[in-house]
């Protein structure tokens, strides 16, 4: 039975398994994954798909590398993308690999229409052919003879092939995206678009002769040559709605959003429709496009050698501030910079600060002064009523246009307006006075808490379920504009405390937990910088004592606004170090830190003061961080 409900279909592009997911993958995961969390909680009924795209050169070569055959090696990435993604709370409704049965059949389907529609032909062809965009790339898309995207020189190859004549088509898509331009979005993307069909455009070569080329879907009109790879890659999107079973597949498809960044543009938003178009189906409502996230200004990608997996980050912040960062830091369509200190400073102003703080605070005057029960209400705060109506209105269609960095903002704009009507209504004093208006503004607070909860839920589907059940609500199914009213939170209703729902990020720790995020530099392209310094004998780094010290106390030396006087703890020894960091920590910040020092200085004075050792930071820019092991490390561990 077909359900009556309005669809929406999500893909993001089936990745490439020549080797590991990383941020960027990821990124397009969590937003497919929170855009059907929301579209679901918006009443309709959603299909997200994402997988693997397993043939092709660039994955018969790294199959070759590691001396495994293709699909013993395509076996081991995909399921390493697949184990991920419930890892990031990302929940597809199918996982497609191109090697699956089912899609092959959908590939030679298609192709034998487009071959009996004469929409194909044989010929001879020579091009620059890069690998790592399996695609022949135009002499002027080349920059110094390189490919842009993978800075490789792309192979001139000449050979017989099956072409598609996607130039009869071309001015039947520029019609259409003139007349139905949210097809492609943000605009940007839309004009490139528009610019690649100013120039004439040529013929796609679709197959590859399996005398180069065997691991890929045989054509099947000619048993000698597979299929290229993206022809067969793009086809995903059909065979994940199970096209050519049934006739379920056509009302999702009506409905299809695809997700991707611009690096695939072209075949998305040129070889694509133009296949659809020419094999008679309806084109996708929309191919939402995203920028790229980089790392010291450069794209983050498998290639590259920057720090790139998630599981470092999911291990320090927690997967749901993980989800909230990506996508509260990119504006949509635009580039953006990955930093673990904008990770941080996101971390701890909006999520532990605004939102966890007025959650613990709430949560303990409710349990100091009304037995941990919710209080009755009286009247909700005008103010607070309003910003939560504007959420409700305004959300839906910052969801349907990716303006996430909008929707969290706003959603943070009315926590911290409740922050602001907590402190200035001041419950903890109004209670010595009245209680029943102290209690209606917990109410009103606990009740902001429960809509801001809702409304962050498809990005924070842990904390945000954690957070509503603290405050005894259940949270199986939502439903927006029902979950949204004010006044849903039960009084009388248990409310617990807990701990922090979003610690604290202690910013010295990190360069210790994620030290590849602070390294110099690792990108394996560029040569490793010169060293100045001279190169140690292993015996001489033999030499030094590195030890885990606390710092127990700690002053200002007068004279010096570089200098502060620490005493540390080295394991039941105490020491005297003077360390330059006051302009970076102040004397109370320092104390309790978990350092590491080198033990065995000779002592020196400074500014009149004795200094026994010295202690280790990380200097970058004009940032310094010391080094903090911290609590788990006794003072007095040696470091090797
Ligand atoms: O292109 N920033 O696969 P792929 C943002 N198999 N997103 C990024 C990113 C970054 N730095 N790096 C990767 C392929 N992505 C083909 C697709 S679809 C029919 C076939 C994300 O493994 C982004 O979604 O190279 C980008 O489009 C995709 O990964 C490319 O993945």
């Amino acid at each position: 039975m077909t359900s009556l409900m309005k669809k929406y279909y999500v893909t993001t592009p089936i990745y490439y398994v020549n080797s590991d997911p990383h941020i960027g993958t990821a990124y397009t995961t969590i937003l497919a994954d929170t855009a059907a969390r929301y579209h679901k909680m918006l009443g309709e009924e959603s299909f997200f798909l994402t997988g693997t795209d397993e043939h092709g050169d660039k994955i018969a070569q790294s199959a070759a590398k590691r001396g495994l055959a293709p699909k013993e090696f395509v076996d081991q990435i995909s399921e390493k993308f697949r184990a991920l993604w419930p890892q990031l709370l990302v929940r597809p409704d199918r996982f497609i690999r191109t090697t699956d049965e089912q899609h092959k059949l959908v590939v030679q389907q298609v192709l034998q229409r487009l071959h009996e529609k004469g929409d194909t032909y044989f010929g001879e062809y020579e091009g620059l052919y890069c690998t790592g965009c399996e695609r022949f790339r135009t002499e002027k898309e080349l920059v110094d003879g390189k490919c842009p995207d993978h800075g490789t020189e792309p192979e001139r190859i000449k050979e017989s092939n099956y072409f598609f004549r996607m130039s009869r088509y071309q001015q039947w898509w520029l019609d259409y995206i003139n007349a139905n331009p949210e097809v492609i979005r943000p605009e940007r993307y839309r004009n490139e678009v528009l610019g690649f069909l100013r120039e004439p455009l040529e013929d796609l070569c679709i197959s590859r002769p399996k005398s180069r080329l065997t691991w890929g879907i045989e054509l099947p009109f000619d048993k000698n040559y597979v299929t290229y790879v993206w022809f067969d890659a793009l086809l995903n999107y059909l065979s994940g709605i199970d096209y050519g079973d049934g006739d379920t597949w056509g009302a999702w498809w009506a409905e299809c959003e695809h997700l991707i960044a611009k690096d695939i543009l072209k075949p998305h938003g040129v070889y694509w429709p133009i296949m659809l178009h020419a094999a008679d189906f309806p084109i996708f409502q929309h191919l939402t496009v995203h920028g790229y996230w980089n790392f010291r200004d450069a794209k983050i990608s498998k290639s590259s050698g920057k720090p790139v997996g998630t599981e470092p980050l999911l291990r320090v912040f927690g997967v749901d501030a993980v989800r909230y960062f990506l996508l509260r830091e990119m504006v949509f369509g635009l580039d953006a910079s990955f930093s673990v200190d904008a990770m941080v400073k996101r971390i701890n102003s909006d999520l532990a600060n605004d939102l966890g703080n007025l959650f613990s605070r709430v949560a303990k005057l409710i349990g100091d002064f009304f037995g941990g029960k919710i209080p009755p209400s009286c009247a909700p705060d005008t103010e607070l009523l309003n910003v939560s109506r504007k959420l409700m209105s305004d959300a839906p269609d910052w969801v349907a246009e990716h303006k996430w960095n909008v929707l969290l903002e706003e959603v943070m704009q009315f926590v911290r307006a409740t922050n602001r009507y907590f402190e200035s209504s001041a419950p903890w004093s109004l209670v010595k006075s009245d209680m029943v208006a102290a209690g209606n503004v917990l109410y009103n607070c606990a009740e902001a808490l429960r809509i801001a909860a809702v409304s962050l839920h498809p990005i924070m589907p842990g904390k945000m379920t954690e957070l509503l059940s603290r405050m005894g609500e259940p949270i199986e199914k939502f439903e927006w504009t029902s979950a949204m009213k004010w006044g849903l939170a039960r009084s009388g209703a248990a409310m617990q405390k807990g701990d922090a729902l979003f610690p604290r990020i202690d910013e010295a720790a990190l360069p210790a937990l994620l030290p590849e995020f602070y390294t110099a530099q690792t990108d394996s392209k560029s040569p490793a910088p010169k060293s100045e310094v001279p190169l140690l004998d292993i015996e001489d780094f033999r030499k030094l004592e590195l030890r885990s010290a606390v710092v127990t106390a700690a002053e200002k030396i007068s004279g010096s606004d570089k200098l502060l006087k620490l005493q540390v703890d080295i394991g039941g020894a105490q020491r005297q170090i003077v360390a330059g960091v006051a302009q970076y920590y102040s004397p109370e910040q320092m104390i309790g830190k978990h350092i590491v020092v080198v033990a065995n200085l000779k002592p020196a004075k400074l500014r009149g003061e004795i200094s026994e050792g010295m202690l280790l930071a990380v200097k970058w820019d004009n940032e310094l961080q010391v080094i903090n092991l911290g609590e788990a490390v006794p003072p007095g561990s040696s470091i090797s």
